[in-house]
């Protein structure tokens, strides 16, 4: 009989490469998908049509809706769960705390307990974070399993109680519980609303309008056009400057470790294959700043002067900060082999490239609205 596997938040980034890796593994897999009003599985088109591909309906806060999954899917043998369902943006849970915290920690505990009730040997991966480090450093400069937690905002608080539960439902009932800590990872199918997506996305479309009407940087005017639709004021072989809407972000002094997702779904299995359950970091144990990923994005395209596209908001700063983040995942390798494929410049030009497939078409019409 084929191992099964029960994905909540597949929907995700994260849940659609981990299913492909699951099905490639030989696995039953059952994904979890809260009610939408319409259609949210595009990035899971290239699981959908698998016969050993199930999706189900459910919800983590309903303690109900979790424990019925369980106990049809997971109800004998040594099945894995994984858990990445979870309200992910840190800017949102400052004005949405409360959800956050019910989905990120209660749901969490939705979870443990219907594995501790129905089948406690089904093996349980949670995706803890290292925003949970908040502004910690070890005394190398990066941070490690052994470094302090210290989070700073209402989603790594929910974060650290999913962590702490994960420890709890282990060391009391001796549960196979793993936690990943994971550094950020990115890929094609991030949400636009992540930093990395919004830049390729903005650079992606900006390079389709200089290629639709045949510019270069020097036909673009510095002013910004927050109003305007992406088309230009004049057209080419005018003397006159054309104006686009600006990049709009926050702090790009912020520097983060950045893997790609295919990498770090491969660590999520390799975690709940092993003996005993364990905490591990999962990152690249690089750091770059958001400006230098803002930089590297506009020289694939050829712009050097980025600073002429993009517009610092306050809109996009966080009550709280987390500066600087660089993961050491030496204990992952240790213990499974695991280390990163894709590199930070591959990331970049990866998640460009997509976005810039995207826009192909619409470089070609003459209209586009202003992005949200
Ligand atoms: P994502 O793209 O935002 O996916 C989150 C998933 O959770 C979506 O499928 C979402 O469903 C689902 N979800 C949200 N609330 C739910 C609920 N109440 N019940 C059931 N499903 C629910 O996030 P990701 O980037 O794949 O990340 C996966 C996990 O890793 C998350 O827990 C995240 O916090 C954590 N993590 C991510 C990173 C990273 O850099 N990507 C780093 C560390 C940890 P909808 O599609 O309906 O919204
Ligand atoms: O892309 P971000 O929103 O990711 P953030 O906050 O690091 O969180 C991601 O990684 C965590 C792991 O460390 C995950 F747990 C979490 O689920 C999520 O996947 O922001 C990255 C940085 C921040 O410093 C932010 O302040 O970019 C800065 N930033 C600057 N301008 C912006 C913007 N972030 C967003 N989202 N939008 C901006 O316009």
């Amino acid at each position: 009989m084929n191992k099964r596997a029960v994905v909540f938040g597949v929907t995700g980034q994260d849940g659609s490469y981990l299913s492909e890796l699951l099905l490639e593994q030989g696995y039953e897999v059952v994904g979890v998908r809260r009610r939408a009003s319409t259609d949210n599985t595009d990035r899971l088109d290239r699981v959908k049509d698998n016969d050993s591909f199930t999706l189900v309906e459910g919800d983590i806060t309903d303690a109900s809706s979790v424990s019925g999954i369980v106990s049809q899917h997971l109800n004998e043998g040594d099945g894995e769960c994984y858990n990445l369902a979870a309200q992910s943006h840190v800017g949102t849970s400052f004005e949405q705390p409360s959800a956050t915290f019910s989905i990120n920690a209660g749901g969490v505990l939705n979870i443990l307990e219907s594995i501790r009730t129905i089948n406690p040997s089904v093996r349980f991966y949670q995706a803890s974070t290292s925003e949970m480090f908040g502004d910690s450093v070890n005394e190398y400069g990066y941070q490690s399993e052994d470094t302090e937690f210290a989070p700073r905002s209402p989603y790594a608080v929910a974060k650290m109680a999913g962590h702490n539960l994960v420890h709890t439902y282990r060391e009391s009932y001796g549960l196979h519980a793993s936690c990943g800590i994971l550094f950020n990872h990115e890929s094609e199918r991030r949400g636009e609303n992540f930093v990395t997506r919004k830049i390729t996305d903005y650079v992606a479309r900006l390079d389709a309008q200089i290629k639709r009407y045949n510019l270069t940087s020097d036909d673009i005017d510095e002013e910004d056009a927050e109003n305007l639709c992406w088309l230009p004021k004049t057209y080419v072989g005018n003397s006159e400057k054309t104006t686009w809407p600006k990049l709009r972000l926050g702090n790009l002094k912020a520097s983060r470790d950045w893997g790609h997702a295919a990498d770090y779904v491969r660590a999520m299995w390799l975690m709940l294959q092993q003996e005993h359950p364990d905490d591990y970091v999962v990152a690249t144990g690089e750091t770059h700043s958001v400006e230098q990923f803002v930089s590297v994005a506009f020289e694939l395209i050829g712009i050097s002067d980025w600073q002429k596209y993009v517009y610092i908001d306050p809109r996009f700063f966080r009550p709280a900060e987390v500066e600087f983040l660089k993961g050491s995942y030496s204990k992952a390798k240790r213990h499974f082999g695991w280390s990163p494929e894709i590199e930070f410049e591959e990331l970049v030009e990866r998640m460009l490239k997509s976005d810039m497939k995207k826009y192909e078409k619409e470089a070609r019409s003459p209209v586009v609205a202003y992005p949200q």
